[in-house]
């Protein structure tokens, strides 16, 4: 458990796409009395799907040097994004748990000058929200109940995999619809709930018409919702390409449910 501080580890897609994102969590977070301290020096996580396929080691490695910004800091880290959570998270285990691969990263960072003692644990904010923080507290900031149907999308990092991550059912998740419903929106359901987005993995760069498939036979199965959630910037920029309703980020939904107007949150959606 740790005391809602935290170094707030941004990723490369929500500062230079999506800074809204950004904007909403802070904010959001703000009014939850979660403090966020910057990290000087953090570079890509690296992306897990890409980086991790081709080098474990080089991934491992870049990973920790990440990991030591925030154990310098002496804060816990916190991301909003699934593929940055996949690859600091599970580095983070494997660092726990191996000591041969952590000398051999210690190693590595000290002829850097970069000292590294202990590694800090890695939450993703959603996770964090809902197993840590509590429903109860959230639902206390809430003064703007939303009547929306929402499609909720988890992705894969967010769930996967099973021994690093904390859903209580991993085939069907129940913890991001719950956060969610706090807002006053349903979650309605679909066949194609549990899939990937398309995007992860390096398809979306690799095979563009094989990731746009994926994408647009997701969202064609959504029937009957205003909006979709995700907790994953990469999703979230992957299903606004083929989706005719707005996608929105999770603290996006939330930050409206606490009645914080559009226009603060730069969001130009009709909901
Ligand atoms: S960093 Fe570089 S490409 Fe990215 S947003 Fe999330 S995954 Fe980590
Ligand atoms: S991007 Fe975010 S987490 Fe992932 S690999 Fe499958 S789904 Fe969308
Ligand atoms: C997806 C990240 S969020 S990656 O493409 O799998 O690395």
């Amino acid at each position: 458990m740790t005391n809602d501080e935290f170094a707030f580890f941004l990723g490369c897609l929500i500062p230079n796409r999506l800074p809204a994102i950004e904007k909403a969590s802070r904010l959001v977070c703000d009014k939850l009395g979660i403090r966020l301290y910057d990290m000087d020096g953090a570079s890509c996580c690296p992306a897990p799907g890409v980086m991790k396929s081709f080098d474990k080691n080089l991934w491992l490695k870049l990973a920790a040097r990440n990991l030591q910004i925030s154990e310098k800091m002496g804060y816990d880290l916190i991301t909003m994004c699934n593929g940055c959570y996949g690859t600091l998270k599970d580095a983070s285990m494997e660092l726990k748990e191996d000591k041969e691969k952590l000398s051999d990263v210690k190693e590595t960072l000290n002829r850097l000058g970069l000292s590294f003692e202990n590694v800090p644990n890695v939450y993703h904010l959603v996770e964090y929200l809902y197993f840590d923080y509590g429903l109860d507290r959230i639902r206390e900031t809430i003064t703007n109940k939303l009547n929306l149907n929402v499609a909720v999308h988890y992705g894969c990092h967010l769930l996967k995999p099973v021994k690093y991550r904390r859903s209580e059912n991993f085939e069907v998740p129940q913890f991001f619809d719950e956060l969610v419903e706090i807002t006053g929106a349903k979650s309605i359901n679909y066949p194609e709930k549990s899939t990937c987005c398309g995007a992860g993995g390096g398809v979306r760069s690799g095979m563009k018409d094989v990731s746009l498939e994926i994408a647009k036979r997701k969202v064609a199965s959504i029937k009957g919702a205003d909006c979709i959630v995700t907790p994953c910037p990469f999703c979230h920029m992957q299903l606004e390409q083929v989706s005719n309703i707005p996608v929105l980020y999770y603290t996006q939904l939330l930050a409206l449910a606490m009645d914080i107007p559009k226009d603060v949150l730069g969001l130009e959606v009709e909901l």
